[in-house]
Formats: structure tokens, sequence, C-alpha cells
């Protein structure tokens, strides 16, 4: 057995009377500043500065962590286990261009910094977001999972093609000693073109029962491994939309009698799901299917157990958050949005049957709604820029994924501007450090606490967690509250929720210090 966790040592310390270092906790105090708004009848608004006093407390101890990936033998799952092994053993590898070292590029958590403050120079200073609060490292997460595909992660990496061969090479006895667990497979979910890989199935058609065998997999793997915590995420398959149908998945109590009497429209990724609501195991699902409908979300909610979604945001989708924020922002007025994708990997075959290909095109066309929204000076009231979105199979591209995009928008005095993007890269490696972000920022928030109002004691945050949305093409938000797909404010949600942790206000744009005599 391991020796006892004890608390990270901070890279800083912020001295102020509202924040307390303590062995086991920071603890802040922090004004919420908001601004609230009351539409009046004549069209005019009224305006008022609010206030709300929090304060947070913040676990200093990094527990040890268990990721487990659902679709561990595929393109991500292998991508990733691979790459984590690379960096925690120092393997470098050669490639054409020489000697590759491992690295953590493209998650923001592992590879972006954060401004902290200003030096008495005036210069910025930053540190790495992951020093903001006490976060677990990549290298230490163990990993396991599923697949409906019972090849070891060593040949399954040599079938991805993502990784380059001379490390593959070096990491294939080590990958070679994992299999993945036996896992749930309901054909009519994932394309047909799909049942030749589908040989590691749990048995029996009934659901309560494949629920209750994954809840005995984290069990058994969370002991095995000497775990604190672990994480389930889904990198399997895209499935279909699951019908949603009163009395089947609207509530929490109908959801669970669906899944006692194994109805048809239960999905394999819904069962994970509720597997890890019951285990109280913060699951994210990282594929566009509704996996949560509204029955496990009431669940979720009445367990307080945490759950994300729904697909990773990874390349075409995160420069559109990016770009057509700017636009907007900048007063021009994108009128059609047309994304062309061609890939030849494994996701790509699946998303070739249609019913599959329909849950993707959901994710990747919301992306927009918001940003088009908060401008209605630009757009009327339900106007929207013709937005469609193309997917297709091209094997002999393999994980490369070629992504056009043409934006054609509208600006000063009837001019036209028809901007086109070329995007080529290999989409394992654009999702892979995603799926650290998602691990990271997730068992964070089960170690933050909060207090607000006439509260007496602290509490976790809402089961849903948006903090996610970063990462995602659709994300999920707790109901009645506003989803945010422009991807610079969901950074500023992050950094600035930690910030708060340590009693620092957010992060502004001011720099008044720079202004004044
Ligand atoms: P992949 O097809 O290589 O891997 C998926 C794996 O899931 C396969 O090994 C398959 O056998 C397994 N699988 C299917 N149904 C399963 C089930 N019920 N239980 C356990 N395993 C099951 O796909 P890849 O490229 O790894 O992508 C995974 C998912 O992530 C896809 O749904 C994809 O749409 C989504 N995604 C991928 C992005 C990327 O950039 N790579 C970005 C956004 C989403
Ligand atoms: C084709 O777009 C296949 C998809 O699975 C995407 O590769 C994946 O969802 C990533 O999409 P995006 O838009 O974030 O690059």
């Amino acid at each position: 057995f391991a020796a006892p966790l004890a608390a990270e040592p901070s890279l800083f310390k912020v001295h102020s009377p509202n924040v307390e270092y303590t062995d086991s906790h920071i603890t802040s105090k922090y004004t919420y500043s908001n601004t609230r708004v009351v539409k009046q009848a004549d069209g005019s608004m009224l305006v008022q500065p609010t206030e709300q006093a929090f304060e947070f407390k913040t676990e200093r101890t990094v527990p040890r962590v268990g990721l487990m990936m659902v679709g561990l033998g595929g393109n991500n799952g292998t991508t990733l286990t691979a790459s984590i092994y690379a960096n925690k053993n120092k393997i470098t590898w050669n490639t054409k261009r020489g000697v590759q070292e491992p690295n953590y590029w493209g998650s923001v958590t592992q590879a972006s910094t954060v401004r902290l403050g200003g030096d008495d120079q005036g210069n910025d200073v930053y540190v790495p977001l992951n020093e903001m609060l006490p976060m677990v490292h990549p290298n230490d997460l163990v990993i396991g999972g599923w697949d409906i595909s019972s090849l070891n992660l060593g040949d399954a990496m040599a079938r991805s093609q993502v990784l380059e061969y001379d490390l593959q090479r070096q990491v294939r006895d080590e990958m070679a000693k994992i299999t993945p667990l036996p896992s749930i497979y309901y054909p009519d979910f994932i394309a047909a073109n799909q049942a030749d890989r589908a040989d590691n199935l749990i048995p029996g058609n009934d659901k309560r029962a494949h629920c209750d065998q994954i809840r005995k997999d984290i069990r058994e793997f969370k002991a095995a491994n000497g775990l604190d915590k672990v994480i389930v995420v889904w990198t399997a398959n895209t499935e279909r939309y699951a019908e949603l149908i009163d009395g089947v998945n609207d509530t929490a109590e109908n959801f669970l009698a669906a899944v006692a009497s194994s109805h048809d429209e239960v999905a394999p990724s819904s069962i994970f799901a509720l597997a890890c609501i019951e285990e109280g195991v913060p699951f994210v699902n990282g594929s566009p299917q509704n996996t949560f409908v509204p029955g496990l979300i009431d669940l979720a909610e009445r367990e307080r157990a945490f759950i994300g979604g729904d697909d990773f945001k990874s390349g075409q989708t995160k420069f559109k958050s990016a770009i057509v924020d700017f636009l907007v922002n900048a007063g021009i007025k994108p009128v059609a949005i047309t994304s062309y994708n061609h890939l030849g990997n494994n996701d790509g075959k699946n998303l070739s049957s249609h019913k599959q290909f329909r849950s993707k095109e959901i994710s990747k066309s919301t992306v927009v709604d918001d940003m088009v929204a908060a401008n209605h000076l630009l757009y009327k009231p339900d106007e929207h820029p013709d937005h469609t979105v193309v997917i297709k199979y091209v094997p002999s591209v393999g994980d490369s994924k070629r992504a056009l995009d043409e934006y054609e928008c509208d600006i000063f005095m009837g001019g036209r501007q028809s901007i086109s993007l070329y995007n080529v890269c290999e989409d394992s490696f654009l999702a892979s450090p995603l799926i650290i972000d998602l691990v990271v920022l997730a068992e964070l928030m089960t170690r933050i606490e909060y207090k607000t109002g006439d509260m007496t004691k602290f509490s976790k945050f809402q089961s849903v967690l948006s903090i996610l949305s970063y990462m995602l093409k659709a994300p999920m938000v707790t109901r009645g509250t506003p989803v945010v797909n422009a991807l610079s404010r969901q950074r500023s949600a992050i950094e600035n929720l930690f910030r708060a942790c340590v009693g620092l206000a957010p992060n502004n744009e001011m720099g008044l210090e720079h202004k004044i005599w």
C-alpha cells in the first residue's frame, strides 16, 4: 500500500484576510459581483449592481484517481493510454523530423497558463492553470475501462494507426497487458458496420443486470488499484438518439422502471451513466448522443452525483466557437456557415450510418446559437445563419481528419466577406488531451464546496458540471440556465472560479494601473 496522501504544496499563496490555508483545505471569502437587469414595459431597463457573499472550501489533498474509459480500445482510448505511459516514463521516439519528447499539448489544464496578477514593475505574471488549485496530474491516473472489442491495448493501438511507429514499438508490450473489460452492446444504438468488432460482451439482455455489472467493475477496479476516486468517460462510438417517451425516460422513477424492464429505448451509454450515478462516480459523455435523458438528469440531481457532456469539442467546432464569437462581437454578421469533414477512422465509419451521423450533426450545429442570440443589432429574434454540417467517410485518410469551413458574412454597406478554413489534424491527438482536462476538472469539482446566503453547511456544486463546457461541443447545463458556447467565455468561467476559490477577483482587461497618471 502506498503512503498516506498529503496536501499538495502551492506554487503561490494568497495573503489576504479572506483566505485561509490549513493542512487540509483552502478556504476563501468571496464577494460575487453581478448586474441585475429588469426590462420595463416601455422597453427601457432598470439596472442594479448586486453583490452576493460566498465562501469556498477546496480540499488540498489530491486523491489517487482512476480513469475508466468506455471505448478504451478505440482511437482516443489507446492514444491517451499510450501517451500517458510515454509521458510518465519519459519515452522519446524518432521521427523524420528528429527525436520527439512526450508532452500534454492541447490540454488546457496541463499546457496553458493564466494571468495571476502584475509585479511591481508592471509586468503580467502567469502561472500554469493546474497550479491555481491542487489538481491530479495525468501521469498519476490509473487507466482502465471497457470495450466491446476484446483486442488488447497493444494491438488496439496498432489498429488505430495514430501514434508514430517508433513510439508504438516502445510501449506495445506494456499496452498489451491491458485488456478492456467486456461491455454492453445493444446493436441498434451504433452503426451496423461495428458488429464485426463486438466480441467482448456482457452476456444477457437484462439491462438492470448490465448496470449492476458495471457498478461491480468500478468497485473492483477501485479496490484492485487502491484508488480514492474513479471518473468514467464515454469515448465509445456515437450512438443514435434514444427516443424520448413519456412514461419511459421522462422522470427518474420511470427511467429506473424502464431499466428494470429492459426497455428498448435505454441506450448502453445511459446504463453506464446510471451505474456511475448509483456509485457516486462522475460520468462525462464525450459523444453527441442524448445519453442524459430527462429521467437520468433528475436521478443525478436527486443523488447529487456529478455528470457532464456532451461531445468532445476538439477541432472544427472549437474554431467555430472562437471565430463566430469574434465575428459577431466585431459587428460582422455570419449568414452561412458550411462545414465539410472527411475522415477515415472507425469513428468516421460509424458516422457513415445516418442515425449516428444525425447525433453528430445536432451537436455540431448548435454551437453558435448563444453568440447569435447575443447580438440583436445583427440578428432579428429567431434569425439564424444557415448552418450545414457534412461528414464523409474516406478510409484512406485514416485518423487525419480534413475539415473545410466557409463563413459567409454580411459586412459594411452591403459588402460580403467569405472566409475559408482548411484544418488537417489527427482527430485523436486533439481529443485525447480533452479527456485529461475533463477528468482533472471533474475530479477537482468533487473537492470544491461553497456556502452562501443563510446556508449553515458547505455544499457541493450542482450535479451538471457546466464548468466542463470548454471541452464540449454541446455543453450540458443545469436546466433553466444559459448555455455558453463561446470559447473565451468558457475559459474565463474556469479561470475565474478558480481565482474565487483562492480569494482573487476575476481577471479583467481594464489595466487601470497603466492608464492613470
Ligand atoms: P473509435 O471508434 O476509434 O473508438 C470507439 C470505441 O468504442 C471502439 O473501440 C468500439 O469498439 C468501442 N465501443 C462501441 N460501443 C461500445 C460500448 N457500448 N461499450 C464499450 N465500448 C464500445 O472512436 P474514437 O475516434 O476513439 O472516438 C470515440 C468517440 O468520441 C466517438 O463517439 C466520437 O464521435 C467521439 N468524439 C471524438 C472526437 C475526436 O476528435 N476524436 C471529438 C469528438 C467526439
Ligand atoms: C467528423 O467531424 C467526426 C467527428 O467525430 C469529429 O471529428 C469530432 O466530433 C470532432 O469534431 P470537431 O468539430 O470538434 O472537430
